[in-house]
């Protein structure tokens, strides 16, 4: 008789704990910590805009991409920073979402009509250099005497 109210008190408490795991969903951040036993690729290009806003809309953009894990766009350097799982992601794939969004990146022009909805401040010109290099030796030769 001992034998049956345990078993059917097991029974209950399986039944409340997966009742449990039901409604938590999958809010555990338990993937902070898988992320980091993942090798992570980091990526940088040129992604072309001007300002504040121009910079969620591409962070947005290229975060929406499953396997992005950060992303941070330079407002100088017209330079965006991502961090990918190489299992889930490409680059061109990131590229392709940041275009969509409207904004020119190296590989890939911004969608025009998404540019077009882009608040007037975030027009920038498409004939902006990016992917600018603060320490940039390449074309400048004024800073040495040979
Ligand atoms: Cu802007």
């Amino acid at each position: 008789m001992k034998k049956v109210i345990l078993s059917v008190a097991i029974i209950a408490a399986i039944g409340l704990t997966s009742c449990k795991n039901g409604t938590k969903k999958e809010v555990e951040p338990t993937t902070t910590e898988v992320s980091k036993e993942i090798a992570m690729t980091d990526l940088s290009f040129g992604v072309r805009g001007n300002c504040g806003m121009c910079k969620s809309t591409i962070e947005k953009a290229a975060k929406g991409v499953e396997g992005v894990a950060s992303a941070h766009w330079n407002v100088d350097k017209k330079k965006i920073d991502v961090s990918f799982d190489s299992t889930k992601t490409d680059a061109i794939t990131i590229h392709n979402a940041i275009a969509a969004s409207g904004y020119d990146t190296e590989k890939v022009d911004g969608d025009l009509e998404a540019y077009d909805g882009l608040p007037g401040c975030c027009k920038y010109d498409h004939d902006m250099a990016m992917n600018q290099s603060v320490d940039n030796k390449d074309e400048d030769h004024s800073g040495h005497d040979h």
